[in-house]
């Protein structure tokens, strides 16, 4: 039993935030969050998976771009696996006797409603600047805070903010990230191009632990490819990318000591033409590799 998304189509947010409501309702094991307001007046969710004390808790944060709905709709699919199966699934029963489970499905509700009516390719927020509209959320922390790889120019879609954590969405996470207590393993999920990225964006210079992080990458990209046929690159996003600071996943291995930070890109592949438009059809498959990667990674942490 259990609410069961439709697979076929990609949600609105208060469709999002209603079903979470629904989970919450029905299992235990199951917290919803709120843990902000987004300048719009959004309430910002994060859904917590907790079997018992006493452990450390893997993070998910998805929807930090607004277009990036793969991203939000493959962890909504987490979530539901997580919420429905947690006594029947043996995955789910062995991932939760493991770690605390954290998964924000979309960090930028403001963004995300906006791709919906308005301009299906927002990126930003929607807090309003002198000139232009939202700061990119992913520049706006502080790790490199303003440094290469972001815009001081507000019409910028890399725009990195006035200052850092200048944005209700990017404060309110730090705030939240600070206190879900120790964490194991941090995942920000975007799209497109199939990459897993290691730390660190912010700089080429690599944290002490890189090799084994880029070690374990690689398994977790082997074990997308065995779960759908599907290839993943691994590279920090100045060696796939670009060099590009103030994202959170650097300032979560810098600053706030989680060891197993990530930032994911999902479907489809790099240099796909519009890429961040594709069929509901995906959501299903991107799902089952983010799921064979997030479990790589707990088994490997
Ligand atoms: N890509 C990410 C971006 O924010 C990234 C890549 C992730 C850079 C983490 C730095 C840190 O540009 C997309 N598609 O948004
Ligand atoms: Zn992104």
């Amino acid at each position: 039993y259990g609410y069961q998304l439709n697979p076929n189509t990609f949600m609105k947010y208060s469709e999002i935030v209603v079903l979470m409501k629904r989970y919450t309702q029905v299992h235990n094991h199951v917290t919803l969050v709120s843990y902000g307001t987004s300048y719009e007046k959004r309430e910002l969710y994060a859904i917590r998976f907790t079997t018992g004390p006493g452990k450390k808790t893997v993070f998910v944060e998805a929807g930090m771009h607004a277009r990036e709905w793969i991203g939000t709709a493959s962890v909504m699919k987490i979530i539901e696996r997580f919420a429905n199966d947690y006594d029947s699934d043996t995955d789910i029963i062995h991932l939760l006797s493991l770690y605390d489970w954290v998964f924000i499905p979309c960090s930028n509700p403001d963004g995300y409603e906006y791709t919906f009516y308005q301009d299906r390719m927002w990126r930003k927020n929607r807090k309003p600047n002198n000139r232009c509209m939202g700061t990119d959320l992913n520049r706006n922390f502080d790790a490199g805070w303003s440094g290469e790889g972001s815009s001081s120019f507000e019409c910028s879609l890399t725009f990195h903010g006035s200052r850092a954590l200048s944005e209700p969405e990017s404060e309110a996470l730090v705030r939240f990230i600070k206190s879900a207590g120790p964490l194991i393993g941090f995942f920000s999920i975007h799209s497109y191009s199939q990459f897993i990225m290691p730390p660190y964006g912010f700089t080429r210079q690599k944290p002490k632990d890189s090799e084994e992080l880029t070690k374990l990458a690689y398994k977790a990209a082997r074990a997308i490819t065995q779960a759908t046929g599907s290839y993943f690159t691994v590279g920090t996003p100045p060696e796939l990318l670009y060099v590009a600071g103030g994202g959170v996943y650097d300032w979560v291995k810098l600053k706030h000591q989680a060891k197993y930070s990530y930032a994911m890109e999902l479907r489809p592949k790099h240099n796909t033409r519009n890429g961040f438009i594709l069929s509901p059809l995906n959501i299903k498959p991107s799902s089952v590799e983010l799921f064979a990667a997030l479990k790589t990674f707990a088994n490997g942490f």
